[in-house]
């Protein structure tokens, strides 16, 4: 099965392809724009993002948002982490937590399948805590400097792609939509 990915980062893309092609689903990136409005609930963004390109293609889709959020800095960045990450970067969320015990932290991704009447929302978090410095080299974003619960204190950056995916948001989101469309006859494998 095939299935249209309207994003415009690469590492998503691939990110979510390894995972679905577990479930016999491959993503062909979207040719058409993810439009995002403002709000404070990923799912509003994903959703209206959908209902956006599922008009403009006329093919069964996806669209993910996501978000890091950091419990001392009450969930900032949040729906703004993308523009967060360009202009402040890992180096500036380690700033604003200087002196701050409490590095509690975590990543939400919002899946939303789009085909027809249906549109679908799939969830997945991520619970960990904020590094006291970037370590490794993968991944992307604030990989560097997010510790995920369960993994030895590793960043998500020193994780394998396997490794990350297996207890990541996006890999927990697009499990869920995996074994939907599966459960649901739209995928085999
Ligand atoms: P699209 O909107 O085009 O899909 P984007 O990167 O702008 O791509 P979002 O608006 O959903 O995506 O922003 C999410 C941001 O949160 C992303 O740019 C990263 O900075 C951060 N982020 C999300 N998932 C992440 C992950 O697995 N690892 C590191 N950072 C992540």
């Amino acid at each position: 099965m095939e299935l249209y990915f309207a994003t415009g980062n690469p590492h998503k893309l691939a990110e979510a392809n390894s995972i679905l092609s577990k479930f016999g689903v491959l993503l062909r990136h979207a040719p058409s724009p993810k439009i995002e409005i403002q709000s404070e609930s990923l799912e509003e963004i994903a959703r209206y993002a959908a209902e956006v390109a599922y008009r403009s293609l006329g093919s069964p889709l996806v669209v993910e948002d996501s978000g890091l959020f950091v419990e001392s800095l009450n969930g900032f960045p949040g729906p703004y982490s993308s523009y967060v990450y360009k202009t402040i970067g890992c180096g500036g969320i380690l700033r604003l937590l200087e002196g701050n015990a409490n590095r509690e932290a975590r990543f939400e991704c919002v899946v939303v399948y789009a085909s027809g009447e249906t549109l679908r929302s799939f969830v997945g978090i991520a619970r960990g805590s904020i590094a006291e410095a970037p370590r490794g080299s993968g991944g992307f974003g604030f990989d560097p400097i997010f510790i995920s619960d369960g993994c030895g204190g590793k960043t998500f950056s020193e994780l394998g792609p396997s490794e990350k995916s297996a207890v990541s948001h996006r890999g927990r989101a697009f499990r869920a939509l995996g074994e939907w469309l599966r459960s649901s006859g739209r995928a085999y494998a």
